[in-house]
C-alpha cells in the first residue's frame, strides 16, 4: 500500500516542514495501511502561514464579494465532481461508512451553495438619523487572519462549515486539521486552489497541538474558530481571552432523546438507533441518552437491544456494512474504560461492551454497539461525553421528568422529542436547554442554513452554519452620511 509523503500549503505552495518530525495517518478499520506520513508543523510554519494569510488579504477583502463567491460555488461544484473519491479517501482515513462520508462531501457541497448565496447579500441596515441630511447604515466587515482548527468526524463538511463563511467576509485562513484526518483536508485545500483561489487566501498547516497552540497564540491570527473537546476549548478560549480575540467553539454533546408514550414508536426507534450508532456514536450530536416513558419503556428496551445487536460492524467500505470502526486505538480504550465505569457505577449492561471480533475485525479498533439501562444522572456515562457507541436508556413517568433529566446534563448541543402530541412536542422544544431540538427526528442530521451550535459547555455562545455564521467571521462598522453641508452636533440641544 502507498505511504505518500504530504506537505503543507503556505502561500501557495505545497512545503515540508524544517523540522524532522512527521507523524503518520493509518486507517483505523486496518491499522496496517498507512494513508501517508505528513509534517508535524512547529511555531516556524505556523508563522510563515499566518505571514502568508495576512498577505493576501488586502487583495482578498478588496475582491468584491460575487466575485468570491464565484470561487466559493466552483469548490462546491469540485467536490460533487469528486465526491466519490473524496468519500472513499475519509472512509479510509477516518473509518465511517461510505454512505456517510458521502454524506460529508453532500453537506460541503450545500455550505458551498448557501455561502455562495451570500456573495450578493450580506446583509446590514440602512436607517435614518436623528438629525437633518444625515442617513446611517452598517456594514459587516472583514476581521483578518482566521485560525480554524477543525475535528477528525467530519473531514470535509467542519472546515467547509469555517472556511466558507470566513472567505466570503474577506478573511483569509490558516487551517490545521486533526491529525486524524490530513489527508482530506489536503484533498480538500486541492480543490480550492483548482477553483481559482488566489495565492495565500487558503493556508493549510499539519500537526498536533504544538501547531494548533502557535495558531491560537499568534498576535496575527484575529479570530479562532474550533471544533473539539471541551477541555482543549478551554485552553482556546482562555489564550483568546487574553489577547482579547475572537474566538468560536464548538464542543462535546451528550444529546438526549425523549420518546413519549403516544409517540410512532418504529419511527422514533428507528431514529434512536441512527442517533446512536450513526458515525459509530462520534458526532457531537450522537444520542447517548434515552428517555422512555414508562409505558413504552420495557417494549422499546427490548426492540432497541435486538436490534442493536444486529448491526453490521466492519470496514466502512464495504457495502453491507452499518457501522465502522472508533477513530484510533486510544479513543477505543477510551469508550471501553467508560463502559467499564458504567458497569462499577451499576448500570446494566444489555448488550455490547467490548472489542468486536469476527473475519476482518482484527486489525481495526471496532467496537460492539454498547447499550445501558437502569443509569441515572449521577453516573459518569450520563455525565460525560464518551464519543462511542454506547447509550443509556432510562425510564421515566412523565414529560417534565424527562426534561428535568435532560436539562442536567452540563452539555446542550442536540436534543429530540417523539411524540405525536403537539403540546408534548411544543414544551419540550420550550424547555429543553440546548441548541437544536428535533422534533420526531433523531438529535443527528443538522442542516447547513440554520444556526449549529449549542448552550452551557457546548459552545461560547456563537453559532456556525446559517446566517450567524457571518456573526462569527465579520465586524459591524456603523457609517454615517452627513449630507447638511454643516457641522451637526448629535445629542447636543441646539435651539
Ligand atoms: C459534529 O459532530 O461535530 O448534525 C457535527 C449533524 C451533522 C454535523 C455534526 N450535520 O449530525
Amino acid at each position: 500500500m502507498s505511504r505518500k509523503v504530504y506537505s503543507n500549503f503556505i502561500a501557495g505552495k505545497w512545503s515540508q516542514a524544517e523540522g524532522k518530525g512527521k507523524f503518520e495517518n493509518r486507517n483505523p478499520a486496518d491499522f496496517r495501511d498507512v494513508i501517508g506520513v505528513f509534517p508535524l508543523s512547529t511555531t516556524v510554519e505556523v508563522d510563515k502561514a499566518v505571514h502568508a494569510a495576512a498577505k493576501a488579504y488586502d487583495g482578498w477583502r478588496l475582491t468584491p464579494a460575487p466575485k468570491r463567491a464565484s470561487i466559493i460555488a466552483k469548490t462546491g461544484e469540485l467536490l460533487l465532481k469528486h465526491k466519490e473519491e473524496l468519500a472513499r479517501l475519509m472512509t479510509r482515513e477516518m473509518g465511517k461508512v461510505l454512505k456517510e462520508t458521502r454524506g460529508d462531501v453532500q453537506e460541503g457541497v450545500d455550505m458551498a451553495a448557501y455561502v455562495a448565496g451570500e456573495g450578493r447579500r450580506l446583509l446590514g441596515e440602512t436607517t435614518t438619523s436623528e438629525l437633518k441630511n444625515k442617513l446611517a447604515m452598517t456594514l459587516r466587515m472583514p476581521i483578518g487572519v482566521c485560525g480554524m482548527i477543525t475535528p477528525w468526524n467530519f473531514p470535509i463538511a467542519i472546515p467547509t462549515w469555517k472556511i466558507f463563511p470566513a472567505l466570503i467576509c474577506g478573511n483569509t485562513v490558516v487551517f490545521k486539521p486533526a491529525e486524524d484526518t490530513p489527508a482530506s483536508a489536503v484533498r480538500f485545500v486541492e480543490i480550492l486552489e483548482q477553483a481559482g483561489l488566489p495565492t495565500g487566501v487558503v493556508n493549510l498547516i499539519h500537526g498536533g497541538p504544538a501547531a494548533g497552540q502557535a495558531l491560537v497564540r499568534h498576535p496575527e491570527v484575529r479570530v479562532v474558530s474550533f471544533t473539539g473537546s471541551c477541555e482543549v476549548g478551554r485552553e482556546v478560549a482562555s489564550n483568546c481571552g487574553r489577547m482579547l480575540k475572537r474566538c468560536s467553539l464548538e464542543m462535546g454533546g451528550k444529546n438526549a432523546q425523549i420518546v413519549m408514550g403516544d409517540a410512532d414508536l418504529d419511527l422514533a426507534l428507528e431514529g434512536a438507533l441512527w442517533g446512536a450508532f450513526g458515525t459509530t456514536g462520534q458526532r457531537c450530536t450522537a444520542t447517548s441518552r434515552i428517555y422512555l416513558h414508562h409505558k413504552i419503556y420495557a417494549s422499546f428496551v427490548k426492540s432497541f437491544v435486538r436490534q442493536a445487536k444486529k448491526i453490521r460492524v466492519g470496514n466502512g467500505l464495504r457495502s453491507n456494512v452499518q457501522m465502522g470502526p472508533l477513530i484510533n486505538e486510544a479513543q477505543r480504550n477510551r469508550v471501553h474504560e467508560y463502559v467499564k465505569i458504567g458497569v462499577g457505577e451499576g448500570a446494566k449492561l444489555e448488550c455490547g461492551g467490548r472489542i468486536a471480533k469476527g473475519p476482518g475485525l482484527k486489525n481495526g479498533f471496532f467496537y460492539v454497539p454498547t447499550v445501558f439501562t437502569h443509569a441515572h444522572s449521577e453516573m459518569r456515562i450520563i455525565r460525560e461525553e464518551i464519543f462511542g457507541p454506547v447509550v443509556s436508556l432510562m425510564k421515566v413517568k412523565s414529560l417534565d421528568e424527562a426534561v428535568t433529566e435532560v436539562n442536567k446534563s452540563a452539555y446542550g448541543l442536540s436534543s429530540s422529542i417523539y411524540s405525536n402530541d403537539i403540546a408534548n412536542a411544543m414544551k419540550a422544544v420550550r424547555d429543553i436547554e440546548a441548541g437544536i431540538t428535533y422534533v420526531n427526528g433523531p438529535t443527528i442530521g443538522a442542516e447547513v442554513h440554520l444556526p449549529f451550535g449549542g448552550v452551557k459547555n457546548t459552545g461560547n455562545g456563537h453559532r456556525e452554519a446559517g446566517k450567524t455564521a457571518l456573526d462569527i467571521f465579520s465586524e459591524w462598522k456603523s457609517v454615517y452620511i452627513d449630507f447638511s453641508g454643516k457641522l451637526q452636533k448629535a445629542q447636543i440641544d441646539t435651539d
